[in-house]
């Protein structure tokens, strides 16, 4: 984790050069209003189903499908919202998958990268995301806080990830949606209790995700009657040469 901030905060650095944050501010998706994330957590499957080629802890997963084919499907098939990566050194995506699949949907986007600078909340609206996630292993509690205001302040929602109890310090009132990662960052371990466990002491009006390990229909279903509203899913769909087709099981 250490490693790919690191990396994140250089690739910032250049992005700063070519593109100012007042020239970011001149793209279409500025002032437009977003496909919120929670209200199609609420009324659809509260699937957020991710487009992802490839990871640090599983290598490539799918490098074969175009993001339109398959983020359509999803959308077919009732997810909530979409979730795409847009880092490109560690998971092989871009601000280009996001940018040829936003006209042609009409549900959420979330920008999924490893937030650390303002300078990428200009960037995610500028591209057309809808909400952004914001990883509490990668920032402290007070950043949690500004980012938050800043994202609203552009029109996009915040999906808090947390994977550890400590990490709930990095809640605050204004978070969206607050997710629970079962895959450690540290080691990849995932476990499937591990949000189960935490999930109680979540605050309790907020939404809840569930992200990461869920690789079946059985294991869905267990998380819906443990009370999660959502339910982030990359590989059980992108594993497959049709990402779709598991939906329609
Ligand atoms: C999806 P999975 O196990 O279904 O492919 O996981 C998603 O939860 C995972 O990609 C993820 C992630 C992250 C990736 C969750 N939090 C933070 C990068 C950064």
């Amino acid at each position: 984790l250490d490693k790919i901030i690191e990396r994140k905060k250089e690739e910032i650095a250049v992005s700063k050069t070519k593109i100012s944050m007042e020239g970011l501010k001149s793209s279409e998706f500025f002032g437009r209003q977003n496909f919120s994330l929670k209200e199609s957590i609420k009324n659809k499957s509260g699937i957020i189903a991710e487009f992802k080629r490839k990871s640090p802890s599983k290598g490539i997963i799918n490098d074969k499908i175009q993001p339109l084919e398959v983020v359509s499907a999803y959308e077919n098939f009732g997810a909530s919202g979409i979730s795409i990566l847009t880092d490109n050194d560690f998971f092989g995506g871009s601000f280009d998958d996001i940018l040829k699949v936003r006209k042609h949907i009409g549900i959420s986007i979330l920008r999924k990268d490893f937030m650390v600078d303002e300078y990428q909340f200009y960037e995610a609206k500028s591209i057309g995301a809808d909400a952004v996630l914001l990883i509490a292993a990668c920032l402290s509690p007070a950043q949690v806080l500004e980012f938050t205001e800043l994202a609203h302040q552009l029109g996009l929602e915040v999906l808090l990830e947390i994977h550890t109890e400590g990490e709930l310090k990095h809640f605050n009132p204004e978070i969206d949606l607050v997710g629970i990662n079962n895959r450690n960052l540290k080691d990849f371990k995932v476990d499937l209790q591990h949000s189960v466990l935490l999930k109680d002491q979540l605050p309790k009006n907020v939404l809840s995700v569930a992200e990461s390990g869920i690789y079946s229909k059985e294991d869905f279903k267990y998380l819906k009657e443990k009370g999660f509203d959502g339910f982030l899913m990359g590989e059980y769909f992108m594993k497959n040469e049709n990402p779709a087709n598991q939906f329609a099981e």
